[in-house]
């Protein structure tokens, strides 16, 4: 596997159409091999002889809105063609406003349990070393309900926030990190309190968390300037986490000694769910933060006698043991991984499916982590009456003509 903490200088060769080259670096997963035999994009690239086949479980005619400011945005999960997403396309989701922030007054301060703040203009950032990562995410929203059309996965460009880090010097006394963006909102943020104050949206991490190499201060995406709607000028981007670590329009990042509690800590994405807490039972109110093991099918097309059913797994960087797929309740079958997948990317897989017979049929994923964690069904998920974190096996239906 590519060493995702050394910085990733490979060549950005993303075309308009978002098809890639291929077997340009075979990349294994967790020692799953991925398939060299046969380039995966152009298998699966919708050419002449290639068609959709319609999900049963969606609509007919089922499309997504287009993007519009201000808006939120997700996928048709069932077009997608490339490795990365495109930028235009990209899932879109602010709980605020999309601020407008002028290049040349735009600063990231960093701020609290420093030895030295910094304040940053653009380009004193670009003028730091550069570093490239791939990373694929998903909002901790995400829901069956939109096909999971709430993912994405992008190139990123920028700074390692580490090195920042470094560069102030931080102070010992230092337990947590909070990242701050330049959109604002009036939040009623106590019961006891009959009033709205005005809050930036926020999120926060534990110091230690945020010293691994492969978190980025990203000012690109896919080659290009970071979008508006993604944040410009400069966005964190949290390889492993839940979307809404992302934070978008960053202008500051504040180290202090105390939990941050901020409503995108506190109060919302919270999961509360029932588990053992060192042998007894209790309901627990958890932060979103790492991704849940999750695969999902997403399209499936049909090429002569064969199908092709691809799917996305993401997972918090673990490696994988293996992806499968069964057909109508029958033996779990491996599925083939994209070989560019990497470590905090999404990681596209294939199951070629031969000889299906007419009529309809019930497909479904599911991912095992070398940990021995396997992704569970709805029936084994852990009671979890909060809507975060869908990360269940998700059966599709599909027809076959
Ligand atoms: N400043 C800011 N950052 C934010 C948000 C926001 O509302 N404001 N939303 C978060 C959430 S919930 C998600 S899922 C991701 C979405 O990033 P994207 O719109 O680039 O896909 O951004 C995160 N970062
Ligand atoms: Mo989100």
């Amino acid at each position: 596997m590519a060493d995702a903490s050394k910085p990733n200088n490979k060549n950005n060769d993303i075309t308009d159409n978002n098809r890639r080259k291929v077997l340009k670096n075979s990349v294994a997963v967790g020692g799953m091999a991925a398939s060299a035999s046969m380039p995966f994009w152009s298998k699966l690239a919708m050419g002449a002889s290639e068609t959709l086949v319609p999900f049963t479980d969606m609509p007919e005619g089922y499309t997504v809105p287009p993007v519009a400011p201000g808006g939120i945005h997700y996928l048709d999960t069932s077009k997608i063609d490339g490795f990365y997403t495109p930028n235009d396309d990209f899932y879109i989701i602010q709980h605020y406003n999309q601020p407008q922030i002028p290049e040349n007054e735009f600063r990231l301060n960093l701020t609290g349990l420093v030895n030295k703040t910094l304040s940053l203009s653009l380009d004193d950032l670009r003028s730091h070393q550069k570093f490239e990562i791939d990373a694929g995410f998903e909002c901790g929203g995400n829901s069956t309900r939109l096909y999971q059309g709430l993912i994405g996965n992008a190139h990123w460009g920028g700074v390692r926030l580490v090195d920042l880090l470094e560069e102030a010097g931080l102070d010992r006394d230092g337990v947590e990190v909070v990242f701050y963006g330049a959109d604002k909102g009036m939040e009623r943020t106590r019961s006891d309190v009959d009033f709205d104050v005005e809050q930036s949206f926020g999120r926060s991490m534990h110091i230690d968390d945020a010293e691994n190499p492969d978190i980025i201060l990203a000012y690109e995406m896919n080659g290009e300037p970071l979008p508006l709607f993604h944040g410009a000028p400069l966005r964190l981007v949290v390889p492993g986490w839940y979307g809404v670590a992302n934070v978008k329009w960053l202008t500051q990042i504040h180290v202090q000694d105390s939990r941050y509690m901020g409503r995108f800590m506190g109060r919302d994405y919270v999961t509360l769910s029932k588990r053992d807490i060192g042998g007894e039972e209790r309901w627990e109110e958890r932060s979103v933060t790492r991704t849940q093991l999750k695969s999902s099918i997403i399209r499936v097309t049909e090429n002569g006698n064969n199908h092709n059913i691809m799917g996305f797994v993401l997972n918090d960087g673990t490696p994988l043991r293996s992806v499968e797929v069964s057909i109508d309740g029958g033996a779990w079958q491996q599925a083939e991984m994209d070989s560019e997948n990497s470590k905090y990317s999404w990681k596209l897989f294939n199951y070629t499916w031969r000889g299906a017979s007419s009529g309809e049929h019930t497909i479904v994923s599911r991912v095992t982590d070398v940990t021995g964690q396997v992704q569970a069904t709805q029936d084994e998920m852990p009671e979890k009456p909060t809507r975060w974190e869908n990360y269940a096996q998700f059966p599709r239906t599909v027809m076959i003509g």
